[in-house]
């Protein structure tokens, strides 16, 4: 029987739309699987969506939807998005779907039975954001995750005896070393469960957006227990038909990114070892993908889509150079200019064209048949140290690959691809090509077989990277199907003498110099509103309303609203403004812009970049900590190159500098003003 292979994505968050920060985690795991099911293994991939929680119940509410409707529109973009890029998953799970509750409910009445929960109350700091709660602070602590403050919360809640796994927990990180992967991770995890746990709330009762707790419908199920399960309800657990479950679990990887390596490492084992149910193998955490110097994530407004980089270079371009570009598991940085280089370099110039001059070639002399190097005369040491250094590369590759070494196995692979290179230039065989003697024609036949055959082991290997580019290499090797392949019998001296090659075309056309340009303008374009230039800002300051526009105000629309003819509005014109209580936690200056500085702002539920012409009147360490008002349902405009997510609120006194709008008495981050 086949081995199985079950691998499985974190479940994205319905809060934010698909960037390439969880394409790379996906296509890192599309990337697996393809070549476990190269390998012959019987491979499982699931992915899916998390869409319960307080932080979805809240991005729903600023969005003005039902958190089922923002579920049900988010997770299918999602989708949507991974059918696009041909991902090759087995199942996508929703947590709002029937499957999911039954089984989640399943696993809670399990915890229950087996005595590992009890009713307690929970007073201490929560964090919307990473739906963490944080024990031992104060009111308005940072979140030690993410830094945003967090909220306090007193509530009623069931408690899961997390305490008592604590050496269980330390003595499977020892017995199974490659459990946490990789060993920095393992590290951090070791010491924060040797400094103590304590037990963990596992359901929430001041707000419904969840899994009603078996029994007791006053109380949610916490969203990361209710998340995590997902691993094993996907496959019918707590169900009537446990088949795939009873197959693939235990899975054999499960990715995660390392910010919710505590959930996967330390919570996730404890549950399942309470309820009884087999661990998974091992937990890899890799790196972020950073852009602009930071994290890539919504809050951050430096976000890349998915879409732009399909558009103009397609998805093994985006595959290629996520795998190959950064060391995974450690962080690694995006821009379009390195994509543009990695591609050109690697992909047209290198592969690309390692094959259509081969393959072109052997159309031309040979009638398009793969010849054969037959007279022994016509072989030199130069054709066997190809087909040694092929040997080499394929375990190589194997040993790189299969330990996650993504970018170590390209090297390895493309390594090959450029001694081939060199081995043609060396021949000459467009020179041999000219001459009619038996020998020369012997010399070509060996020099293109040597090609080919060397083209085709780099192509298998690099079938899970480039599935696309790889199968179209294939076929014009005359090979069919690549799927069809068994990659564990990958070895020199595979192809066959006559085989009669497809059409030879250009798999990675050259990107010109303006490809940069183009996705940078796609991406800009993609935002909601246009730029505006950094002028407009103050400009729009001192207008008639005496309030202080610190982003460029809107160009005048015919308002759609109804003014009175004396310039009253309706109540209902000034409920569409939403203004929210935040609170300021990192300000700088913006380089080359006298008047402007760059906020994060905490708004509760999310922080927000926001771009405040204010730089004249506050030095920006004065405003760290301070609330302000903040106008949260503004469509985003850029300036000076950065995403500026809502308008700060200030008076704007004639001929003087703009003060801030604030309060006398505290009140909560994010409270909306009415
Ligand atoms: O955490 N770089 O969901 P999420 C690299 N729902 N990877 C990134 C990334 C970046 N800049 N941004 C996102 C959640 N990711 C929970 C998970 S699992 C039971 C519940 C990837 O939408 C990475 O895999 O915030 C990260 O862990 C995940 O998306 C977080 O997605």
């Amino acid at each position: 029987m086949n081995k199985k292979f079950y691998i499985t994505t974190p479940i994205y968050y319905v809060n934010a739309r698909p960037h390439i920060g969880h394409v790379y985690t996906t296509i890192a795991c599309d990337t697996i699987a393809r070549r476990q099911r190269m390998l012959g293994a019987d491979t499982y991939f699931l992915t899916g969506t998390d869409e319960h929680g307080q932080k979805i119940e809240r991005a729903a509410q600023a969005a003005g939807k039902t958190p089922q409707q923002l579920a049900d529109e988010v997770s299918a973009e999602f989708r949507a998005m991974w059918d696009r890029m041909g991902l090759t998953y087995d199942d996508f799970i929703r947590t709002t779907s029937d499957r999911h509750k039954c089984g989640v409910q399943e696993l809670f009445r399990r915890l229950r039975d087996n005595g590992y929960i009890y009713k307690g109350t929970y007073t201490g700091q929560y964090c919307v954001f990473d739906e963490l709660y944080v024990d031992a602070a104060g009111p308005g602590a940072p979140c030690p995750e993410c830094g945003r403050p967090t909220e306090t919360v007193h509530e009623d809640n069931y408690f899961f005896k997390l305490s008592a796994f604590q050496d269980k927990l330390l003595q499977l990180y020892s017995e199974q070393p490659d459990f946490i992967r990789p060993e920095t991770r393992r590290n951090e995890v070791i010491s924060f469960v040797r400094s103590g746990l304590r037990d963990l709330s596992v359901s929430r009762s001041t707000f419904s957006w969840g899994i009603p707790v078996p029994d007791d419908h006053k109380h949610v199920i916490y969203v990361w227990l209710d998340a995590l399960a997902n691993y094993i309800t996907a496959l019918g657990y707590g169900s009537p038909d446990t088949k795939l479950y009873d197959k693939y679990w235990p899975a054999d990887v499960q990715m995660v990114g390392k910010e919710i390596v505590r959930f996967h490492c330390v919570y996730w084992p404890a549950f399942l070892m309470a309820a009884e149910v087999p661990l998974p193998k091992g937990i890899m955490a890799h790196g972020w993908l950073l852009f602009e110097e930071n994290k890539m994530s919504k809050s951050r407004g430096n976000i890349v889509r998915p879409k732009t980089i399909l558009d103009v270079l397609g998805a093994d371009a985006l595959r290629y150079f996520l795998l190959r570009e950064v060391v995974f598991g450690q962080d690694g940085s995006f821009s379009f200019d390195a994509l543009v280089q990695r591609y050109n370099a690697d992909l047209a110039n290198g592969l690309g064209n390692l094959a259509s001059r081969t393959l072109s070639m052997i159309t031309r002399y040979f009638r398009g048949e793969v010849p054969y190097p037959s007279a022994a005369v016509a072989h030199k040491s130069s054709d066997d140290a190809i087909a040694k250094a092929a040997g080499k590369a394929i375990a190589e590759f194997s040993t790189a690959f299969d330990q996650y070494q993504f970018s170590r196995a390209l090297e390895v692979a493309w390594g090959l691809a450029a001694a081939v290179d060199k081995y043609i230039v060396e021949n000459e065989p467009w020179a041999l090509g000219e001459k009619q003697d038996e020998e020369s024609r012997s010399r070509l036949a060996t020099v293109l077989y040597t090609s080919a055959e060397a083209l085709r082991i780099v192509t298998a290997l690099a079938h899970p990277v480039i599935p696309d580019a790889a199968a179209k290499i294939w076929v014009q090797l005359g090979l069919g199907d690549i799927k069809q392949f068994a990659l564990s019998d990958l070895k020199w001296g595979q192809l066959h003498l006559g085989t009669k090659l497809g059409k030879v075309e250009a798999v990675f056309p050259r990107a010109d110099k303006s490809a940069v340009e183009r996705m940078q303008k796609m991406e800009d374009q993609g935002r909601p509103a246009p730029a505006a230039t950094e002028a407009q800002a103050p400009a729009s300051a001192s207008s008639a309303s005496g309030q202080f526009a610190t982003q460029a105000a809107t160009p005048a629309e015919p308002k759609a609203t109804s003014i009175s003819p004396d310039g009253k509005i309706s109540i209902d014109d000034f409920e569409k403004v939403e203004l929210r209580v935040g609170q300021v936690k990192v300000a700088e200056k913006v380089k080359n812009a006298d008047k402007l500085l760059r906020l994060e702002v905490d708004l509760g539920n999310e922080v927000r970049q926001v771009i405040a012409g204010i730089a004249e009147a506050y030095a920006p360490e004065t405003l760290v900590g301070r609330k302000v008002v903040i106008v949260a349902n503004l469509a985003p405009r850029m300036l000076k190159g950065l995403e500026s997510n809502g308008m700060i609120v200030a008076a704007s006194p004639e001929g003087g500098k703009p003060v801030l709008a604030s309060f006398l008495e505290d009140v909560p981050v994010g409270t909306r003003l009415k």
